[in-house]
Parts: C-alpha cells; structure tokens; sequence
C-alpha cells in the first residue's frame, strides 16, 4: 500500500501555509508588477510591443491579434496578464555582445542558471562551437548553410528536428514539409513532454485532438472542474471567467493535491478595485489526492454519481460507445479501494459527485498535473468518462477542455509537427509531394533521446525551445545531444541547451525574431481554437544580425530540396504558406484569405455544441481507466543506511510564480513562501514525522541523482507529496513514460528527502 494513502483527507485539509505567503493570489503585487515594468525604462518600448497587433508571447490561453493587442476573441478588452509583461520584457532586452562570447568559456557558461543565462540578453549574431573549441565564435551565414545543408544530406531516418510552440504557424509547417520533403518523420515538439496524453486520449475517444470547448462556450458553464492546473500561475486571464462563473452562482471544484493559494482566491486587475484587494472566491470545494491518483478519484465521483441517480443514461444509450464496461467498472469498485488510492474520503468525493452531477452545464478542465503521469492518458480517459456520464460533452456551455502550454503548441499539432500525423493531412501533403511519406516512425521527444543516445541521430534542428532543460535525466540528456554531429538551435535569448546540450562536431546557434518582430504577418492557434493574425514588425535590435524564423528554414529547404515539391523561397512571403496550410490542413480553410479579410477565426470542427462526435460511428468511445498501483520505493532503495533520517516522497516537479517553463524570471515564487530555487515545499507533518524542521538544509534523492542544501519549506500540500521546481530538478530523476504518448511521468518522482549528516 501506498504509504501515502493511510491518511484519508480531512476536512478543511492541508491548508497550513508558512507565514511568507500571501492571503490571495493574484492581487496588488500584480499592480506593483505591471508599475514597476511599464514605468521603467523599457516601458514605453513595453508599451509599444503590448499594443502591436500580435498575440501574446506567454500561454495558450491567447489574447492580441487583430482586435488590438489588449482584447480577446469575444472583443472583451483589458486582456493582458502580467505575465504577458513578464515575456516581453524578456525579448526586449539588449543584444548581448560578440565580445562576450569571444571572453567567456563554455566551461564558464555552464556555470549559468537558467535566470543567468536568460539574463544575458537577446542573441543577435550567428554562432558556432566547434568540436575541440572552448568558446563560441561568430560565424558567416555561408558557413551556416553550407554545415547545415552538409548535415541534412544524412540518412533521413538520423535526422531530426525539436520544436516549441512560440514560433508561428507558418513556421511550423514549414518546418515539417521540409523534414517530411526530405523522408524524416523525426518532428519531437514540447508537447510530447506536456499534453500528448490529452492528444492521444481524446483522440481515441472523440476523433479530435484539442479542446471542445469554445471561450464563448466557457462562459455559459455552471460548474468548471479544474485537475492538475495552476492556472493563477499559468493561465491568469482563465480566472477572470471563474470568478465571473462564481459570481453568477456557479461552482468551481478544484482537484490538486497542493491548495494552491490563487486557486483558493484571486485577486484579478480585471475586476473591481475592491476584489483585487480582497481577492474572488475561485474553489467552491477544493480536493487534494495523492499524486498520480486522480483516476481513482474520478472513479469515486462515477460510483457516486450512479449512486446518487445522476447517471444520466439516455445520453451513454444514444451517444456513446463502450459506456456499459465503464459503468460496469465504477459500480464494482469498492470505496475502500478508491479512498485508499486517492486519499480522498468518500464524503468530499460525493460532494464533488452531486455539484457535477446537477449541473446543467459542466466544463471539465485540466493540465499537468493529469497528463505528465504513468498513466496520463488514463487520467484523460477518467475525466472525460465522467464528462459523458453526466451528459456533458457536445452541448454548449459543456466539455472537455485541456489547458493548453505554450502561446502556439497547438498551433505546432495542428501544423502536423507531430508523429502521430492525421490521416487527412498525410494524405494531402503526399498529394502536394505527389509521392508517398514515409512509413517510418518518426521519434517523439523522449525516443529522440534515446535514439540519440544510442547513437543514432547525425543531425538535429531545433527550432526554439531548451530540449537539454525539459527533459528528464539532465545526465542523460547531455550525454545523447553530444552523440549528435550537428546541431543546429534557432533561438531569440540564450538557455541551458546552448550551454550543456553540445553536439560532437557542431553547436550552431542562429538568432531568429520573434513574434512581434517579424518583417511579415504570422498566425498562432490558441488553446481555445482560435485562430490569430500578427501584423508585421521590427526589432529594436538595430545593426544586429537576426533572421526570420520562415527565411532560415526556406533557405535551407531551397539548398537540400531545390524547387521540390514548391519554390520554398517564394514561401519567404509567408502569404503562400497560408494558402498551402489551407490546401493541406483540416479546419484551416479560411486562413487562405486572412490576409485579405484580416478575419481571425475558429477553426471548424472543433468545438462540439451538439452529441455528435467525427468517429466512425458518431459516438464518444468510453474506455475503463484502471487504478493505478501507487507504491512508492522504501528508503533503503535509494541507498539508505537504516539510521538516516529521511521519507520518501511523491515529488510534484512544475513551474514557479515567476518563471515560463525552463526559463525563470525571479528566484522566488512568493505565493507559496518559497523564496528561492532550491526549496522543496512540504507537509509539515512529513517533515516532522522523521525530525525535520521548517528551513532546515536537506538532500533531495532520486533515482538519477540528488540535489544538496535544499531548504525545506511548509506548504499546503498534502500528505505524502512535495514540490520542486524545474528545470533544476531534472538533474535527480529519469522519469518512467506514459507508454501511449511518450510523456514522463513529472507529477510522481519518488524521491528521498534526508537531513545532511
Ligand atoms: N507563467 C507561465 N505560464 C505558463 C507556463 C509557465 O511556465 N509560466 N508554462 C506553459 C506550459 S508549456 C504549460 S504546459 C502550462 C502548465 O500549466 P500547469 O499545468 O498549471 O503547470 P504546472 O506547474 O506543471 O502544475 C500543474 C499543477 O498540477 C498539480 N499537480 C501535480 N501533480 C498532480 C496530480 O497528480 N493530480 C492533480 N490533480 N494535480 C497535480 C500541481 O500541484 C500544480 O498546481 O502553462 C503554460 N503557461
Ligand atoms: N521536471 C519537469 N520538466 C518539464 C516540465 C515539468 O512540469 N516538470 N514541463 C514540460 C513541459 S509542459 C514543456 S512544454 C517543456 C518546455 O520545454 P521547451 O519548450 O523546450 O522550453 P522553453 O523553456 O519553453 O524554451 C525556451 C526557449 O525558447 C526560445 N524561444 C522563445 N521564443 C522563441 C521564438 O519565437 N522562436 C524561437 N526559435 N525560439 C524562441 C528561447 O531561446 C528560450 O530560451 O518542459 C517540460 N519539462
Ligand atoms: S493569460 Fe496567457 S495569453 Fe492571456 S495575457 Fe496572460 S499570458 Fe498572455
Ligand atoms: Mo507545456
């Protein structure tokens, strides 16, 4: 058994916080943020880039484009978080010199953080580290292509590309025709790392791959049901519509085992002065299962929902397929099991049962913390059969919703920068490419790693992201980069990858423009299917040697490929790549005249306002999510002599306050009372229970390696788990992999946590 899952929760539970934190989430330090940002030198470039018609760097949730750089797509304004100023400033910042590439080593660039590393400043020439060499040179762009179109003349199945959702649309599917044009199918993107369970998932179930629901869809929702995000921290503008969902009389059921403090109150800008002082009530009820254990959770609120009568069965009947075994499965499955896992008692879950269960309208959203499991897929599976028991997916107001990462990731999916291609656009591009794609299974992020370390991959394109940072097993993950020959990173600021992740022969480091500086329009899909237009811009970079995204990657195409199967250097005018994207993917049609109707748009077919479903059938296929087993290692596995004092934990690694993914910002996450980055947050009875104290110094263990001098920090987590941040803490684990999305399991790293001797 779980040594986790002897404590059933109590009611109110683990909500001690240390004396550090905060009281809402959100609220004047946002002001203090904005303030202190726009006021300061940079501001009114600041200003500047938030009013440009582009959207916003920072998350999915989207906002900017055409209507203006502060309005949504419902034409709501005063739409931008401060963590919109929070990207921005970032990119804003000075060139960083040639002459500090020419004095600093590599051996003393990876002495950087990622906040140093950030810190340096926009790239803004072309620069290579050659094999043997101690430090970075400039380098013409001639060299450039000739190493790259050298290095892309490989065996196709050994080269590969990486990518991150910040990029365009435009972009993206270039970068896919080109890998595609050349036979590769080697297209890892981030989300294999963050939502390819929720990908897979509500593909088998539905036939589609994204979110259901539409921001006009949100709105009319009675009950959101939010697992495993924090939105406060990562998605704030998303806690506008709860608070308006709370003040209209509707619930919010948060499930997460930390009571995250934003989730509990928030204090949002765009309301009232009076509510950002005092913050919005946002969870109705809060419920805080052991990591990993949400199916069972899910599983309990079924079994109540049967058992309260609010099953609503005519729905399974007509719309839904293989509804009978998950029934079936909830009905048969004890409560004692289900408590056990889940370490949530039976009273709040059939709390949680009747709220949803009564609802008209019911939108179920998630991130995370379900998807970067073992069992994420699984995960998705439970949460969208709770959905479709209760009748709720396929009608307004009602659905499936996960909760998108990067401002484009999706964009990337739907660009087809996936391994898992759609059928139609497979078909479509073998129809451009007037000869069939390969057959070979393309490497997701993790294979990539693994192919590389196995010596497999010659060559490697990345275009954005920190594929050293995100990965698990940070040994690992240098190790297999510096098995490949040449590797080429687009990026606007400097991260861990250009400093650790070396390839054998050849790092290149080319400095692109980003979104809101590019010499032509771009579009990005928001996590809510909406499609977004960038007006043209310009880098304050001036004399800076940048290259737009589109023009390195059509130039490159044009050297390898020649005219085949287009004239890739006509494609610099990102208008024909529009009109390709509108050929060959599904859903996109309108953006071939975008350019003349400046008409941003949904794309088609994705948000489901009606039971029927694109299967082949027309119904929702319901799959039984089985429990997981949820042991944790004994401490002795991790090496331990029987005297030290320590306990084993399920360590929840994720972002802080003040950081976008592998980047951080500022050291300290103030809403949970972290004040730097090498806390681990705690229950205070864990750490008690072995002879822990609140600040003492610790060992932090996992399978992979361990990290020293770690302060211990009380948190409102639960029993039985902890948090620390990434990318720091990838150094100490390998993570097992979600089997049917590739995706490490973050959210549950059984970890060793030991006072120093
Ligand atoms: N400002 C900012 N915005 C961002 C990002 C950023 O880094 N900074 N990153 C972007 C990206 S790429 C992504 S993917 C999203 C990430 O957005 P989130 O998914 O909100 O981010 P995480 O920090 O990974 O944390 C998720 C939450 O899951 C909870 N959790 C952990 N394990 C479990 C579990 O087993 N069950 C449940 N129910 N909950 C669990 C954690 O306590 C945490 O509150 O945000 C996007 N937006
Ligand atoms: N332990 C742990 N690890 C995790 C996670 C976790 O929760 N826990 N989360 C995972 C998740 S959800 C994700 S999405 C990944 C994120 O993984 P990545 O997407 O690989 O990483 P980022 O930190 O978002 O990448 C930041 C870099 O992108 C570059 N960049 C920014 N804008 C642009 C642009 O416009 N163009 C180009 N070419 N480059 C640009 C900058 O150089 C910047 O340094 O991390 C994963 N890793
Ligand atoms: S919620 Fe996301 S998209 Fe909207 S302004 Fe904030 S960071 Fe940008
Ligand atoms: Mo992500």
């Amino acid at each position: 058994m779980d040594t986790n899952s002897q404590n059933v929760q109590p009611t109110p539970p683990f909500s001690e916080t240390n004396e550090e934190t905060p009281k809402i989430g959100g609220g004047l330090p946002v002001i203090e943020y904005w303030a202190e940002h726009t006021l300061s030198p940079e501001g009114p470039k600041l200003w500047q880039t938030l009013l440009h018609k582009s959207a916003c760097l920072s998350c999915s949730w989207g906002t900017g484009g055409q209507k203006g750089g502060f309005t949504n797509e419902d034409g709501e304004k005063l739409q931008r978080c401060m963590k919109s100023v929070e990207a921005i400033s970032a990119e804003i910042k000075p060139a960083i010199s040639t002459q500090f590439f020419e004095q600093q080593s590599i051996a003393e660039l990876q002495q950087l953080t990622s906040m140093e590393a950030d810190r340096l400043g926009r790239l803004s020439f072309p620069m290579i580290l050659r094999a043997g060499k101690s430090h970075y040179d400039r380098i013409s762009w001639s060299e450039v292509y000739q190493i790259a179109e050298a290095a892309f003349r490989k065996p196709p199945e050994r080269v590969a590309s990486y990518s991150s959702g910040r990029s365009s649309n435009e972009a993206a599917f270039l970068l896919q025709l080109m890998m595609r044009s050349l036979g590769s199918n080697n297209l890892a993107d981030c989300s294999d790392l963050c939502h390819a369970p929720s990908t897979t998932g509500l593909n088998e179930m539905f036939a589609t791959r994204t979110s259901v629901v539409s921001l006009e869809n949100l709105k009319q929702a009675d009950c959101v049901v939010l697992a495993g995000a924090n939105s406060a921290y990562n998605h704030p503008r998303f806690m506008n519509e709860l608070i308006k969902i709370r003040d209209q009389g509707g619930k919010i059921i948060v499930i997460n085992p930390i009571m995250e403090i934003g989730l509990v109150k928030f204090g949002s800008p765009a309301f009232p002065v009076k509510s950002l002082f005092t913050g919005s009530d946002i969870a109705s009820l809060y419920l805080q299962p052991i990591p990993g254990s949400d199916t069972a959770l899910f599983l309990g609120i079924q079994k109540s929902v049967i058992e309260q009568g609010l099953l609503d069965e005519n729905y399974l009947k007509a719309y839904t397929e293989g509804w009978e075994a998950v029934v079936q499965h909830a009905s048969e499955t004890a409560w004692e099991t289900i408590t056990e896992t889940c370490g949530v008692s039976r009273a709040e879950i059939e709390a949680a049962a009747t709220i949803i269960g009564t609802s008209p309208r019911v939108v179920f959203g998630w991130a995370m913390g379900i998807t970067q499991h073992e069992n994420g897929v699984d995960n998705v599976f439970s949460i969208a059969n709770t959905a479709l028991m209760t009748g709720n997916v396929g009608k307004e107001g009602a659905g499936v919703m996960p909760v998108r990462g990067h401002s484009n990731v999706q964009g990337f999916g739907s660009m087809g920068v996936t391994v898992k291609l759609r059928k139609e656009i497979q078909e479509a591009l073998e129809k451009l490419l007037d000869r069939p794609l390969s057959r070979v299974k393309g490497y997701e992020t993790r294979s990539l790693i693994e192919a590389a370390d196995a010596g497999k991959v010659d060559t490697l394109i990345c275009l954005g992201g920190n594929l050293y940072g995100a990965n698990p097993d940070s040994t690992q993950a240098k190790r297999a980069l510096g098995n490949v020959e040449t590797i080429i990173y687009l990026a606007t600021k400097p991260n861990l990858s250009h400093f650790h992740g070396l390839a054998k022969h050849n790092t290149i480091v080319i400095p692109v423009l980003n979104r809101f500086e590019n010499p032509y329009k771009t579009t990005v899909e928001s996590g809510n299917n909406f499609v977004r237009l960038n007006d043209e811009g310009e880098t304050h970079l001036k004399n800076a040697d940048l290259i737009p995204e589109i023009n390195f990657l059509t130039e490159l195409a044009s050297r390898i490929h020649g005219d085949f199967p287009v004239d890739w250097r006509k494609l610099q005018d990102t208008k024909y790549v529009r009109q390709l994207i509108a050929q060959t993917i599904p859903g996109y049609e309108k953006i071939g005249t975008i350019d003349e109707t400046k008409e941003e748009f949904t794309i088609s077919g994705r948000i489901f306002t009606e039971p029927k479903f694109p299967t082949e059938s027309g119904k929702a296929k319901m799959f039984v999510a089985p429990l997981p087993k949820l042991k944790l290692p004994e401490a002795k596995e991790f090496g331990a002599s029987e005297s030290t004092q320590g306990i084993v934990v399920a360590l929840m690694t994720g972002r802080s306050y003040s950081q976008h993914n592998t980047v951080v910002y500022k050291i300290d996450d103030k809403y949970r009372g972290m004040p730097h980055r090498n806390c681990i947050l705690m229950n205070r009875a864990d750490a008690e229970s072995v002879g822990l104290q609140e600040h003492q110094r610790v060992t932090v263990q996992g399978n992979a390696g361990k990290m020293e001098n770690v302060e211990v920090i009380y948190g409102a987590v639960r029993v039985g788990a902890a948090l620390m941040f990434y990318p720091e803490v990838n150094v100490i684990f390998s993570a097992p992999i979600e089997r049917r999305s590739g995706t490490p399991a973050y959210k549950r790293v059984p970890a060793f946590v030991y006072a120093e001797a």
